[in-house]
Order: C-alpha cells, then sequence, then structure tokens
C-alpha cells in the first residue's frame, strides 16, 4: 500500500450537490441505487474522467442521464469506478449488490444482533456505493430503506422522516430527507426491531426538537441516563458556544458490534452499546461519567465537524481536538473540574506520552498516512484537544467565543483546515499564532527542563526554562515552540502564592510566561521570602516538566499549592521518587525500605478534613504502573510492580486505622445516583478498601465480601470483586465470580467487565486463564467489545503477564491479531499497539516482541496493520 501525502491534495474535479439513494435491504444481497447530481467544477477541462471510490461492490447498473452506458465508457476496478468520459452537468444512476453478513469489518453497511447498521467514518461510504467518498464533497441527501416488515419495524436515516408505506411481498419502507449538506462519511441507515425511548427539548429559539434512543427491547430501562445527558447537552452548548441544534429530530441507536465509541452522523448518531447504555446495576460510576461525555461529544459534533466539516482527513483533529475540548469543559462544568481536569491528564500522561514517544508517534495533523484508520489517535484527539485548551486559555474566554462564533458563520456548510480554525482566533484576538501552528505539525512531547535560583539579597527569583522535543520518526530535527506556562511561586514561610512581579509588571499571584526560545530567563523581582515554583498550573502546556524538586518541596506543594491540579501533581511526583528508588532496590536486591515521608504526607492528607473528597481520593491514588513505566529509561515491569505493591503495602500497615475509617465514614446506603457528591464518597470509599485489601487482614476481606454481596450497585460490587479476584483468596473470589458471571450471563456489557475483571489478575496463571475465556460462549473474536474487554485488556493493563519473560502473553496478542486481520482490521490494528513499544524493554524481551511482529508481518496484511507493523520494525 502507498501513503497519500497532505501536500498533494487537491479539490475535487466533480462535486455532487444532491444524492439520492434507495436501500432494498437483504442480509446477503442488499441492492443499493444511487442518483447522483454531478457538476464539473470550472476550473477542471471538459474530457477529465469521474473517478469513484467503491469498495467489494457489485456492480448491476449504470446509466448517465437516464442512458445505459456501454461496456467500454467505464472501468471498475479494485479501488472505485471510471467513467471516461462525462458532461458538465448530469445524473448519474447506479445500482450495485453488497452483502452486509459477510461484513465483519464493521464499516460501510453490516449486520449487528440481527439489525442493519452502518459506519462510514473514515472510508466506509464507499462499500455502499460508488462515491466521491472524501469529506470535501457535501451534498444533501434523500435516502429510501426498504425493509422486511416483520424483521426491520423499524428504518431509519439522516435527517427528517417525509414518506412512509407498505409494499408488496410484507416489506415496507421510510423515506427520509436531510437537507443539510453532509460529506458521505457522515451518512447512517439503520434498520431493524428495535424500541424507542422519547423525550423533547425546546431549542433557545423556542423550536421543538423530538429526541430518541432507540435500542433493543432488553435495554428500555437503560436510556436515562444518557436521555439525561443529551438533554444537558443541547443546553450547555447552546449557553457556551450559541449552538442550537437544527433538525425536527435527534436519534441515538445502541448497537452491540461497533468498532469505535460512538459515531455523529447527521441526526443519526450511531452508538456502542457500552457508550450509551446505564444502569446502577449494570454500569459503574465510571461508566455513567463515559456515557455522559460521549453523548456530549457525539452531540457537539452536530457543528464541530458536521455543519462545519474537515477538508481532508489530514484535518481530523480539526473536529476531534476541538470537540473533545468541547466534551471536556462540558463534564467539567457539570461535575467536579479539578478532579476531571486530574483525569484527563493522568490518562493522556500515561496513554499519548507513550504514543508520542514510540514508533508510531505523529503530529496532530500527520502530513501522509497509508490507512487513515489508524490515525483516530490519542495524539489527533487528546492532544488536539490540548492544542485547542491551550488556544483558549491565550486567547482568554471572551475572544475564544468570539472566534468560534466567527468560525461556525464563516465556514458554515464548509470542508476547511486546521488554519482556518486558528485564524478565526487570531482575527477575534489580535494574537499571532505563526510559532503556535508548529504544535499542529510537530510530533513527540516537548520537555521542558527548569531550575531556578532565589536571591535573598535582593529579593528576585530567577527561573530558567530550557526546551526540548526529541527526535521522531520522520522528525530529527524540531524547533523551538510556543509553551504557556501557568505558574505561581509559594513562599516556603508563610504558605502562600507570593504576588508576582516580572520585567516591572505585577501580575497578580498567579500568571502565564511563554517560553517561545530555546532558553529562557525569568526574573521575578520583589520576591520577599524564598519560594517553591508551582510550574505548569492545571497543566498550561502537554509538555513533560522536570525541576529539581527535593522531597520536602513536593510535600510542601502537595499541602499548600493553591492550584489543585498541582496540589495533586506534587504528591504524585512524591510518590513516583519514593517508587524510583523501590524499584532500583528491587532490580538490585536490596532490601526495600519505605520512604516515611510519603507516609506522612499520606497520614497528612487522611487526617485533615477534605472539602473535595473526589480530589482526596485522587490525592490517594498512587501513579499507575503504566505511568511509573512512562517515566523509566527501561521498563522493568517486574520491579514496577513490587515496588508499588510494597508502597501500597506500607502505606495500608502505617494507616490502616485512617483507611477503616474513611472506609467506615463514607459508606452510603442511599439510592444509587451517579451524581458527584455520591461518586465522590463511593470512590474515596473504595480508595481505602483497595489499601486495606493490600494486606488482606481478616476484616479488609471481610468488608470487600460483605460489599460484593450487599449488590447495591456495580460501581461497588464491580470494585468488591475486582480486590477479592486479585487477592490471594480464591476461596472467597471463586465462588463471587462464579455468581457474578451467572447472574450477569444474559448482559452482554457486564460479562464484558466479568472477563477484565479477571484477565487483569497479577497472578501467573493468568494466561491460561485468557486462553480458557476466549474459548467461553460469551466470547466472541468477531464483537470488538469482547475483543476489547478480554484481549485488550490483558495485554495493555496486566504488564507483569503480557510481558511474562516466556513471551507467551505476545504470542498470544500476535495470534489473535493475526486472525483478526482478516475479520476485522481496524480492530486488530489497534490490537498490534502494546508490541510497538518493544524498545522500551530488554533485550530479551524486545527479541521475542520483534520476532511476534515479524511473523505477523509474514502474513497476508490488511492496509491497517500493515502499516503499523512497518512502522514498529523499521
Ligand atoms: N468521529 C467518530 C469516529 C469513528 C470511527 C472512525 C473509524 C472507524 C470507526 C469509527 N467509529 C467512529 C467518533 C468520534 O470521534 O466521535
Ligand atoms: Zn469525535
Amino acid at each position: 500500500p502507498q501513503p497519500i501525502f497532505l501536500s498533494d491534495y487537491r479539490p475535487p474535479a466533480y462535486r455532487v450537490t444532491r444524492t439520492e439513494l434507495t436501500f432494498d435491504l437483504d442480509p446477503h444481497a442488499t441492492r443499493v441505487k444511487a442518483r447522483l447530481h454531478i457538476e464539473r467544477h470550472p476550473e477542471h477541462e471538459a474530457g477529465t474522467p469521474l473517478e469513484l471510490d467503491g469498495e467489494r461492490l457489485v456492480l448491476k447498473r449504470i446509466a448517465i442521464d437516464g442512458q445505459p452506458l456501454e461496456p467500454d465508457e467505464y472501468q471498475v476496478g479494485e479501488a472505485g469506478l471510471v467513467v471516461h468520459r462525462v458532461p458538465k452537468a448530469f445524473l448519474l444512476d447506479t445500482e450495485v449488490e453488497i452483502a452486509p453478513d459477510g461484513n465483519t469489518a464493521l464499516s460501510g453497511l453490516y449486520r449487528s444482533s440481527g439489525m442493519f447498521c452502518t459506519q462510514c467514518e473514515a472510508e466506509g461510504f464507499r462499500r455502499i456505493t460508488f462515491y466521491p467518498d472524501r469529506p470535501d464533497v457535501m451534498a444533501s441527501f434523500s435516502t429510501t430503506v426498504i425493509g422486511d416488515a416483520e424483521r426491520e419495524p423499524v428504518l431509519l436515516s439522516n435527517g427528517n422522516p417525509v414518506e412512509r408505506g407498505e409494499l408488496p411481498g410484507e416489506r415496507h419502507f421510510v423515506t427520509w430527507e436531510d437537507p443539510h449538506p453532509k460529506p458521505s462519511y457522515l451518512f447512517a441507515l439503520v434498520a431493524g426491531d428495535l424500541r424507542k425511548v422519547e423525550d423533547a427539548f425546546t431549542t433557545m429559539s423556542g423550536r421543538d426538537v423530538t429526541l430518541q434512543i432507540w435500542v433493543e427491547e432488553e435495554n428500555l430501562d437503560k436510556t436515562e441516563h444518557a436521555m439525561a445527558s443529551l438533554k444537558r447537552a443541547m443546553r450547555w452548548d447552546e449557553q457556551t458556544y450559541g449552538r442550537e441544534y437544527d433538525l425536527d429530530l435527534f436519534m441515538i441507536v445502541a448497537v452491540n458490534d461497533f468498532n469505535m465509541g460512538a459515531m455523529e452522523n447527521k441526526g443519526l448518531n450511531i452508538f456502542n452499546s457500552a457508550a450509551v447504555l446505564t444502569h446502577p446495576r449494570t454500569a459503574t460510576d465510571a461508566a455513567f461519567q463515559r456515557v455522559e461525555g460521549i453523548v456530549a461529544h457525539e452531540y457537539f459534533h452536530n457543528w464541530s465537524g458536521n455543519r462545519v466539516t474537515c477538508r481532508d482527513w489530514f484535518q481530523l483533529s480539526l473536529k476531534e481536538g476541538f470537540t473533545v475540548f468541547r466534551d471536556q469543559c462540558f463534564s467539567a462544568d457539570i461535575n467536579s473540574a479539578p478532579v476531571k481536569r486530574i483525569e484527563d491528564v493522568a490518562f493522556f500522561r500515561t496513554a499519548q506520552f507513550a504514543e508520542d514517544a514510540g514508533p508510531t508517534a505523529h503530529p496532530v495533523r500527520p502530513d501522509h498516512y497509508i490507512e487513515i484508520g489508524n490515525f483516530y489517535t490519542l495524539t489527533i484527539y487528546e492532544k488536539g484537544a490540548e492544542i485547542v485548551r491551550m488556544l483558549s486559555n491565550l486567547v482568554g474566554k471572551e475572544a475564544f467565543r468570539r472566534g468560534s462564533d466567527l468560525y461556525f458563520e464563516r465556514f458554515d456548510g464548509q470542508a476547511v483546515t486546521i488554519e482556518d480554525f486558528v485564524g478565526c482566533m487570531a482575527e477575534a484576538s489580535g494574537q499571532d499564532f505563526e510559532q503556535f501552528m508548529r504544535w499542529y505539525s510537530q510530533a513527540g512531547t516537548p520537555q521542558i527542563d527548569a531550575h531556578g535560583e532565589y536571591d535573598y539579597a535582593n529579593a528576585e527569583y530567577r527561573l530558567i526554562l530550557r526546551q526540548r522535543t526529541p527526535a521522531t520518526p520522520g522528525q530529527p530535527e524540531k524547533q523551538a515552540l510556543h509553551i504557556p506556562v501557568r505558574l505561581g511561586l509559594v513562599g516556603t514561610k508563610s504558605g502562600r502564592d507570593l504576588p508576582l512581579t516580572l520585567e516591572g509588571e505585577t501580575l497578580g499571584t498567579d500568571t502565564v510566561i511563554h517560553l517561545r526560545e530555546e532558553e529562557q530567563e525569568f526574573l521575578f523581582t520583589e520576591v520577599s521570602e524564598a519560594p517553591v515554583p508551582s510550574l505548569l498550573r492545571g497543566f498550561s502546556a502537554p509538555v513533560k516538566l522536570h525541576f529539581p524538586y527535593s522531597r520536602e518541596d513536593l510535600a510542601f506543594l502537595q499541602a499548600h499549592d493553591t492550584d489543585g491540579f498541582n496540589r495533586w501533581d506534587a504528591g504524585q511526583r512524591l510518590s513516583l521518587l519514593a517508587l524510583d528508588d523501590l524499584i532500583a532496590a528491587h532490580r538490585n536486591g536490596v532490601e526495600k525500605v519505605m520512604d516515611p515521608r510519603v507516609v506522612e504526607a499520606f497520614r497528612v492528607l487522611l487526617e485533615a478534613q477534605p472539602d473535595d473528597k473526589a480530589i482526596l481520593a485522587q490525592m490517594l491514588t498512587l501513579p499507575s504502573e503504566a505511568y511509573i513505566a512512562e517515566q523509566q529509561p527501561l521498563v522493568d515491569v517486574d520491579a514496577i510492580h513490587a515496588a508499588r505493591t510494597f508502597v501500597r503495602q506500607g502505606l495500608a500497615l502505617a494507616l490502616r486505622d485512617d483507611f477503616l475509617r474513611i472506609y467506615r465514614e463514607n459508606q452510603d446506603d442511599a439510592p444509587y445516583a451517579p451524581e458527584p457528591e455520591q461518586i465522590a464518597r463511593r470512590s474515596l470509599k473504595n480508595v481505602a478498601l483497595a489499601y486495606l485489601m493490600a494486606i488482606e487482614d481478616e476484616d479488609a476481606v471481610q468488608l470487600a465480601r460483605e460489599q460484593f454481596e450487599a449488590d447495591h450497585n456495580m460501581t461497588d460490587v464491580r470494585h468488591a470483586l475486582t480486590l477479592l479476584v486479585h487477592s490471594s483468596r480464591s476461596d472467597i473470589a471463586d465462588p463471587a465470580l462464579k455468581t457474578f458471571g451467572e447472574t450477569w450471563a444474559h448482559d452482554p456489557l457486564v460479562m464484558d467487565q466479568w472477563f477484565a475483571i479477571q484477565v487483569t489478575r497479577p497472578q501467573p496463571d493468568v494466561l491460561d486463564r485468557v486462553r480458557f475465556l476466549m474459548a467461553h460462549p460469551a466470547f466472541s473474536l468477531k464483537n470488538p467489545n469482547k475483543v476489547r474487554a478480554l484481549i485488550g485488556t490483558f495485554a495493555n493493563q496486566n504488564p507483569v503477564n503480557f510481558h511474562r519473560a516466556d513471551g507467551a502473553g505476545y504470542r498470544l496478542l500476535a495470534d489473535t491479531v493475526i486472525e483478526l486481520n482478516r475479520l476485522n482490521p481496524e480492530i486488530a490494528a489497534r490490537l498490534v499497539t502494546p508490541l510497538t513499544h518493544w524498545a522500551r524493554f530488554d533485550e530479551d524481551r524486545q527479541a521475542l516482541m520483534k520476532g511476534e511482529l515479524e511473523r505477523i508481518r509474514a502474513e497476508k496484511l490488511s492496509p491497517n496493520v500493515y502499516e503499523l507493523v512497518e512502522k514498529a520494525l523499521a
């Protein structure tokens, strides 16, 4: 497969102004008739051939302006259709046959649990009909869906229903009209035996919108939270961005087989059932919050993505980065803002930093790709969101709103670029973003090395910052970025933020300095006492910051920093220093000793009266094994696991009574509600229980068992079950696991949790368990949720077992990738990621991981897996 380059972008020679589709549904042989209203772009000369994308389509009929074409007038190849000569403006009629039942890739039209559904982003529409399947071709759509009256009583597509009726042979049809011009990737169709939950929303201008969530009958009681989230998101977008919904109907459909979380098709969002269905008995707090975020994300795309879309797929972050930023702000506004930021950054620094440091590192706007499906990455989404956040902070709230208003108004109905978006921000704020644009073109995580000196005699604090972005594949040299660093100086005597004066300017106690050069010095004057700098407050830029903090400095910041995020981060840094020592001790075979400063810091946290329990729960949580690994030059999974376990046990032994008290104080029998106060109590209680279970004393085991048996809500049940299953108490864990599995055998989403709990066990027998569960009747390689729950969770969240020295974990993953490569290339490619990080491990493991990558490479590969494996072995 050949790469596609951004520099080769050319506007389309032909545009489609209107698309009329008729689907005659059949599981094995669906007929798709397409009538396209096509015009040649005036810049292109007569005689320019018409090129349409098309894959796995059997062409049955083709005509231009009603005249069937002769075989020598067109050509059908593997990738599409070429018509050699066409008029300036014409109607193209085609009819193709496709086979939804054989579509295991879940791209295009496929079947899931007996229903028909589509996934067209990025390039799935070309598996439905011949079409210029690129985002800069935008047309209005009319779609007629014909189905079996009994098997498919519900027939849905984009827009509003305009006609319906009966047809001979127990068939029926519905015609949908979508007036808003859209690219093909936003097309959707759903047909099946579905039930709906309906609600209504009145927009800010007083228009009534019908809201529907379509699910299988047994899931009707799991839609309440998604519906409430949708209404909150609609109101928030009106209030925060002035964006109103623009059709009379907004539909969400839940499907069981889906490659990602959800899809923002115009007026007809299709959701992975895991991203929409919730019930207190089946979904955890984290799942409730995830659903809220994804429902909002997809809804927000109606403007940031649908009304204003991407010119080409290199601009993917234009819609995804901006929309992630929007959903993050929404969740922060309706829950706890500091906790949301802590969770997002903890995830970002673990997973995106790893991506940016690996062989698949790419800029937020890549300049080439082989398979766009491989670019739905943390870099495009999350780093893209961090860039929009920096922009928003740089211009300020009001100018950001003026800039987004300008963007939506100026480019409504158009397919545009990242420059267009940033240009609006520049225009609205009067700022220059020339250097800032490097954030979009440069891959890799910038590192800031900082140090500071306090001059007591002159009351000055000199801060020196040096930036460096490491080389990444294809980008050996990097230029200096514009990095906004938010900071404060915390006085060591007073414990307060000191007033800041920089170059004669008084700046309050919290300010942003702008690092634009490779090295810059900032001299703060009138600094009345020795400070500890609190740097990069709120994670003001997606960088790694190194400052030679002592452990005393970190304990001080953890206690005194006014920035909640940095208070948490200071605790994380303190724990990391202690963990570093323990990792070294483990590797050197030296006795491990607990750092008393960490115990003391935790004691202070536990004994203070918390003003925010959710933040306290975060502060009591040690950095994850994956984040610790991210900090190590060479990852030693066993040493990391041993060190982290040692700290958890040390803290539990030293502070057992405090953890017990916290657990008891936060027990709550009130009926479950997914609201911040309750979620905070549950998370604090469950953090305490996890520490207690680290030493597995009888009281702890009893508490976990009681919590499991009380069966109050899934958050508590799952947490207790996980602790038991991960403990050495198989006498209690095994029956509990059995009960849980039997109780929920009928619910695929709960069974996913059952799989995940088992395959994250640290015990060495887990690989056999994974193989055993792959043969379980509830498991299927064809269902992405099952693959993620079992294989994905094992490979990504069980480092000690995945990285077994004998390579059996790697072999299992490679076997699965090889099988999935044939069934579902997008999922196969995502699954291969852990093997691509081979360079981080010792030589023996490197050899084993590369051996498995080579074994994969020897197969006949999809472009998706090929691109990743080639990069990993380059
Ligand atoms: N925009 C959606 C992307 C998506 C997708 C991409 C590739 C293959 C399958 C997919 N399903 C959904 C999701 C979003 O960001 O909102
Ligand atoms: Zn999105």
